[in-house]
């Protein structure tokens, strides 16, 4: 495998995660009662909080905070619901050293996330569900992550419509990313993701990830988001044709990270977390012996001297 090695890096982000030689771990806190992957597991704040100190310790580099769910056929919440379920989480993880992202595809969410110390925003829609969102974006000077997104969860399966999957998204993922300019919104802040399994059939998805680096070449960094989707359901099901359960696509998307990894994306967004953690460490070790680079040693994959934020802090 020849990848390029992890992509370009947003700016905006705390220097620890910038000294990363590899990919980054992005642990998932669905602060949710119906999330299709591990729908209200941690619905209550002090829950969404312990697991995500827990993701953490496994070695999560950051944490996505979302109070919406985005499961197919899901209907919206409302803003104050979605408010009142992600803010005192973020704030409280912020609080423990955690690196937060907010999963949110309104602007008064991001908004008053970023105040309260998210330093990502990570909207499922790409801007187009909320047209406040950039100008929030561009004021707060967040990182953002803008998804290929069709329309919401009660609609999206009906939207997978391509002449060639990968083509049309970087076409609209392009798209995205003039209207983040036209808004002010840098460069330096912009991550992109090709959102697998929004309105993108089974099918769909894998020629996503295996042509990832006609992605990673457009010079954005790259998120992928393929935790425990239906599509690998589908690729693990039993012999009745059944897919296999979310809990049981665990090992599969650690397989996926180590792929994507290599192929140079610069974030995976993951459930479970130490799988990955250990996907991106073989992926960097085996892209630099390609490229003659000790990743696999005890040096330049480590954070430096930042036990505290990879703990949650808790020795404080
Ligand atoms: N997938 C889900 C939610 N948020 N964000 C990004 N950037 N990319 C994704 O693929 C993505 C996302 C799916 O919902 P889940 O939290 O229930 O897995």
């Amino acid at each position: 495998m020849t990848g390029p090695g992890p992509s370009a890096r947003p700016a905006p982000l705390p220097a620890r995660l910038h000294q990363q030689r590899r990919t980054l771990v992005m642990g998932v806190v669905n602060v949710t009662p119906d999330s299709f992957s591990d729908g209200g597991r941690w619905f209550t704040p002090g829950a969404a909080v312990a697991h995500g100190l827990e993701l953490l310790e496994q070695g999560a580099d950051l944490l996505d905070v979302g109070g919406e769910s985005t499961r197919p056929g899901s209907r919206r919440v409302a803003v104050q619901d979605e408010l009142d379920r992600v803010l005192p989480v973020v704030e409280q993880l912020v609080a423990r050293g955690a690196t937060v992202s907010v999963d949110t595809t309104r602007a008064v969410v991001a908004r008053a996330a970023v105040d309260r110390g998210a330093s990502v925003v990570n909207d499922v829609s790409g801007g187009l569900a909320d047209e406040a969102m950039y100008e929030v974006v561009a004021q707060t000077g967040a990182v953002y992550v803008a998804m290929h997104w069709r329309g919401h969860a009660d609609v999206m399966d009906a939207l997978d419509d391509y002449d060639d999957v990968v083509t049309d998204v970087r076409a609209e993922l392009a798209a995205r990313v003039a209207a983040l300019r036209a808004a002010g919104v840098r460069d330096e802040q912009v991550v992109l993701d090709p959102g697998l399994g929004f309105a993108k059939s089974g099918s769909s998805n894998w020629p996503l990830l295996a042509r990832l680096p006609e992605l990673v070449a457009d010079g954005f960094p790259v998120l992928v988001g393929a935790s425990r989707k239906r599509f690998l359901g589908h690729l693990l099901a039993g012999p009745g044709g059944e897919p296999a359960p979310p809990l049981a696509r665990d090992r599969a998307t650690a397989a996926v990270t180590a792929l994507a990894a290599a192929a140079g994306a610069w974030c995976v967004r993951v459930h479970e977390v130490a799988g990955s953690a250990d996907a991106v460490r073989v992926a960097a070790a085996w892209e630099g012996a390609l490229s003659g680079v000790d990743a696999a040693g005890d040096s330049e994959d480590e954070l430096p001297v930042d036990e505290d934020a990879r703990t949650g802090g808790s020795t404080r």
